[in-house]
């Protein structure tokens, strides 16, 4: 057997730290360059078209204004996460190619839940610029701009991935994830009702089943899954191993959101939070519960889901009473450790650093 080749290969392995900053940076660039690359391939044909030119016009600004400005993790992710699992003879110019592509569809994906998320949640700004939604004359007319972001995903998939073995594991994988991200969107939605404050509905278990569905499936699952199968692995149970961790990745990740929500720096964060105003089912108001005495909870039930800023002030010097940013640290704490161990038992047979980088990328993460 030690005359196979090893199925995984453990890449970067043998860098030290400031080589390995170096070489992500690289990666960076190099991915951020590829989407001008991206738009022309989504454009270039019908650019002129006399009947559709306006339109994909009004594309090509509509994925400049919301396809940039982001963090690029989750597009990243596939593009590393395909590197740490091929061989490196294996991976020829036409397979990174494809690897950033689909690192992009990803990244359209994220485009097309924010901007929608957005109008949902009445918010303002988005990476550090307005609201696609609230700019003058664009409106409700975003709906149908987020909906062509999404089409834009299997345009791509079709022009670099027709031809791969694994082109239709990767439609399903796409249309899997976002079916459960709209699913958790729907949870997300049901449980903050406008006007109806009812805090029985803020339990742990709903919280769990929200960020499971509206965020860490396509956060995290989906890149990774997306890499392996670009890498030719697309065993049941190595999927279900590496989405064991993934999910719980995807869990901490949007408690660090909620937590941010409140108390991150939105200069930082390039969005301000709307969570208390929006009645959300926030990791913060399900803690806040579980510690609060019952004139506490009646505070709660006098000032949640309002827009007035007097109450939204109110709810957050009650979490501040409550000490709820050390709640918060000590969690984060606790969850990486946790991270830590499994990773250790559901790893295998992917090589760890996949899952240990994403964990470092959001321990303490400040946007
Ligand atoms: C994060 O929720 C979840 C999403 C952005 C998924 C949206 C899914 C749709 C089907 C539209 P959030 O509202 O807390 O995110 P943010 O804080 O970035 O607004
Ligand atoms: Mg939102
Ligand atoms: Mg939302
Ligand atoms: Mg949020």
């Amino acid at each position: 057997a030690w005359t196979e080749e090893p199925r995984i290969h453990y890449s970067s392995l043998r860098m030290n730290g400031d080589q390995k900053l170096d070489v992500c940076d690289k990666k960076k660039q190099d991915f951020i360059q590829h989407f001008s690359h991206i738009v022309k391939a989504l454009t270039e044909d019908d650019m002129g078209h006399p009947e559709t030119g306006d339109a994909i016009a009004r594309l090509k600004e509509v994925l400049e204004y919301n396809v940039i400005g982001g963090k690029y993790q989750r597009g990243m992710t596939v593009l590393t996460t395909f590197q740490d699992l091929v061989e490196p003879k294996k991976q020829d110019a036409d397979s990174i190619q494809r690897a950033i592509t689909v690192g992009w569809c990803v990244e359209l994906l994220q485009a097309f839940f924010l901007v929608s998320d957005d109008i949902m949640d009445s918010s303002l700004t988005r990476r550090g610029q307005i609201c696609w939604y609230q700019k003058p004359g664009i409106g409700l007319d975003a709906i149908n701009d987020s909906v062509l972001l999404e089409a834009c995903i299997y345009r791509l998939l079709k022009l670099y991935c027709r031809e791969q073995p694994y082109y239709l594991n990767l439609i399903e994988l796409f249309l899997q994830c976002s079916y459960q991200t709209e699913l958790g969107q729907t949870l997300d939605l049901i449980t903050a009702p406008q006007g109806n404050v009812d805090l029985g509905r803020f339990t742990e278990k709903r919280y769990k089943s929200i960020v499971k569905y509206k965020t860490a499936f396509y956060s995290f699952y989906l890149p990774v899954a997306a890499a392996m199968y670009m890498a030719g692995i697309d065993g049941e149970k190595e999927h279900a191993n590496a989405k064991k961790i993934l999910l719980e990745i995807g869990e901490l990740f949007q408690i660090q959101d909620d937590y941010l929500d409140l108390f991150g720096d939105s200069s930082v964060m390039g969005k301000i939070g709307t969570d208390i105003q929006d009645n959300k089912c926030s990791w913060l108001v399900v803690q806040c519960l579980q510690r609060a005495s019952p004139e506490q909870r009646q505070i709660l039930q006098e000032n949640y889901g309002q827009k007035e800023a007097e109450k939204v002030a109110r709810v957050k010097a009650l979490y501040e009473e409550l000490n709820l940013q050390a709640v918060f640290l000590q969690y984060e704490e606790d969850c990486y450790s946790r991270l830590m161990d499994l990773i250790e038992q559901y790893s295998s047979p992917l090589p760890p650093v996949i899952f240990l980088r994403l964990a470092q990328k959001i321990y303490k993460r400040k946007k």
